[in-house]
């Protein structure tokens, strides 16, 4: 029976400040708790605040979670990664170097006899069709090619931008509900295939016993710390500590 974790939003900053260096070492501590705990690791998007990556260069403050990930996929842990709406200029440095399957909008597979479907979440909230468009647009080949062309100060500072412009967007708690709602209702058109659907994106860890199988999202970690757990039939929500 396999262990299956899943977790999402960590929203990792390059250049963070101290408040973000504590977050970000959290996230390691839980990350590299891992080893030996779980055979499957599925990172559910925005992982990364911002991801940009060159040719030949990468951003170097993410390297400690990266060589966290690289150990776990050493030690034969499966490490599945679904792309958010911060995380999705990926190259091939995931997938080729340290060995991630990368997904850019979904996962949908069978492990150890459940069906999952995991997805951010930011595709299936209700009435955002501007949202729709600037995702379209901020993930085209050719927008990506701007970013990658630029030295890496440059396109940091305009991925920054167009992160932020992302982010300031009024999301009052009526607006997330609808999100959400609008993610729960599509989960609710998947039962018939899946028993676990899995999300993100609006930061509030829920878990929602469906008809049959279970509606997820795995919250997030600036203010939660939540993460999912599942092994064999036991299927939890749960807080991480890093004193414990
Ligand atoms: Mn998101």
């Amino acid at each position: 029976m396999s262990k299956i974790v899943i977790a999402s939003d960590f929203h990792i900053k390059y250049s963070g400040n101290e408040a973000d260096k504590v977050q970000y070492d959290t996230v390691c501590t839980f990350i590299k708790s891992l080893l030996g705990n779980c055979d499957v690791l599925i990172l559910n998007g925005d992982i990364f605040d911002l991801w940009i990556e060159w040719q030949t260069v990468i951003i170097k403050d993410f390297f400690n979670f990266l060589k966290i990930i690289s150990e776990l996929i050493d030690n034969g842990v499966r490490v599945i990664y679904v792309s958010g709406n911060h995380d999705f200029w990926f190259g091939n440095f995931l997938s080729d170097t340290l060995g991630v399957e990368l997904y850019q909008d979904y996962f949908s597979g069978t492990i150890d006899n459940k069906r999952f479907y995991i997805t951010h979440g930011d595709l299936h909230t209700v009435n955002d069709t501007r949202y729709h468009i600037y995702r379209k647009i901020v993930r085209s080949f050719i927008v990506k090619l701007i970013v990658k062309t630029f030295h890496p100060t440059i396109s940091l500072w305009l991925g920054k931008k167009l992160s932020r412009t992302s982010r300031k967007r009024p999301n009052t708690s009526k607006l997330k509900q609808r999100q959400e709602q609008g993610m729960i209702d599509f989960a609710e058109k998947l039962l018939d295939d899946y028993d676990i659907i899995a999300m993100g994106h609006t930061h509030q860890p829920k878990l929602i016993p469906l008809k049959k199988g279970y509606y997820i999202n795995s919250g997030d970690w600036i203010n939660h710390f939540s993460y999912v757990s599942i092994e064999g039939d036991k299927v939890e929500l749960l807080y991480f500590n890093k004193d414990n």
